[in-house]
């Protein structure tokens, strides 16, 4: 494993390197939230106690008509504040500031990607998110603060025609969010440097052909505990098959990068964003965040109104031409990393 994780290293160090995601369950498992189909473990091999009459019932849409108990039972265990992010969740966000991130296309309903502060126009959630939720019969939408205080009392229902609400999780027998397929439809097309697949069976379609469709010229890495599906069935030579719990992997890569520090600054800077975890609401990561980006604009903007400020004295005192190209220099410089604050 060694040498074909030089080997990434050497191509994510590369000049203009392009990295993006398809990531599953198995990023989450370090965090406490179980994956689906891991023996023992997986939430399918724990769901006995709701008595379904087959494991996907949970998330099938038809059975949630009739019985919306057994999903708002692992709601409530699932929805996002419960759990931090993994190591993994902030080498994709340690990406995103090395500009290397190009897309995260992930399956998992937990947010843990924007928890771990990647932008959102990154993500593409294609089995949805907790993020919003609406009525399945009037389609009226209920914000998620609602929709809590509800929770806490029984199964919540729309406020206007009573029917059962869900958040906008895709659920079997339903289609997948149109930012999927918008998005996978310029992505394809692309080459990347690398697709990093991780902690996936890649056995829910349409997801499952992603690694399958991407360019041939994109170098495919696949992190994960077992082989799967095309890493398996439709090998390509350039491929970097690295079996292994992927927190442990993404350890030795970060190392062998020298982002050793960076990735451990993230993670802590994370953790004292989230300084409750036992009360902290989707929601207000992204606030969070944002107000982090406010401060660094409102930062940029200060320091731009200084220099029109000297500028104006400098034009008013009739200093020479040079010292005026100078500060116009100096507000330029600050209008360039005022951009950097934007994605
Ligand atoms: P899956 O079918 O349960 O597969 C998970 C894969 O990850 C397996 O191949 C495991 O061997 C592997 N794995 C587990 N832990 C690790 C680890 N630490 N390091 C490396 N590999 C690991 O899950 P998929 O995501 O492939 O299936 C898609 C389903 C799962 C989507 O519809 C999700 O909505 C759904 N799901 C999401 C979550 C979540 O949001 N965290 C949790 C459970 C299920």
């Amino acid at each position: 494993m060694d040498a074909k994780l030089k080997e990434l290293a050497t191509l994510i160090k590369g000049r203009d390197a392009k990295v993006i995601f398809f990531v599953g369950a198995g990023i989450s498992t370090n965090c406490g939230i179980p994956d689906f189909r891991s023996p023992k473990t997986g939430l399918y091999s724990n769901l006995q106690k709701l008595n379904l009459p087959f494991p996907e019932a949970v998330f099938d849409i038809n059975y949630f008509k009739k019985n919306p108990k057994a999903f708002y039972t692992l709601a409530e265990e699932m929805y996002p504040g419960k759990y931090l992010p993994s190591k993994f969740h902030y080498f994709i966000r340690l990406c995103q500031e090395k500009n290397i991130l190009k897309r995260c296309y992930t399956q998992n309903i937990d947010a843990l990607e924007r928890v771990a502060g990647v932008h959102e126009d990154f993500i593409v959630e294609a089995h949805g998110s907790f993020a919003k939720v609406h009525c399945i019969k009037c389609g009226t939408e209920m914000d998620s603060v609602t929709w809590k205080k509800l929770m806490k009392k029984g199964i919540p229902r729309c406020q206007k025609c009573d029917s059962y609400v869900k958040p906008d999780i895709v659920f079997f027998g339903e289609p997948l969010p149109a930012k999927f397929f918008e998005l996978w439809e310029k992505d394809r097309k692309d080459d990347f440097t690398v697709a990093i697949v991780a902690g996936t069976s890649l056995e829910v379609y349409p997801f499952a052909v992603l690694p399958a469709e991407i360019s041939s010229r994109t170098t495919r890495v696949l992190m994960n505990r077992e082989i799967c599906a095309d890493f398996e069935d439709c090998p390509r030579k350039s491929d970097l098959v690295m079996l292994a719990d992927c927190d442990h992997t993404i350890t030795k890569l970060v190392d062998l990068l020298g982002w050793h520090d960076d990735l451990e600054k993230l993670i802590q800077e994370g953790k004292k964003l989230i300084e409750s975890p036992g009360t902290f609401a989707l929601e207000d990561t992204t606030i969070k965040n944002e107000e982090k980006k406010v401060t660094k604009a409102e930062k940029t903007s200060k320091a731009l109104a200084k220099k029109v400020a000297e500028a104006e004295k400098v034009v008013s005192s009739r200093k020479t031409d040079n010292s005026v190209d100078d500060l116009i220099k100096g507000i330029e410089k600050i209008e360039i990393k005022g951009e950097d604050t934007k994605r």
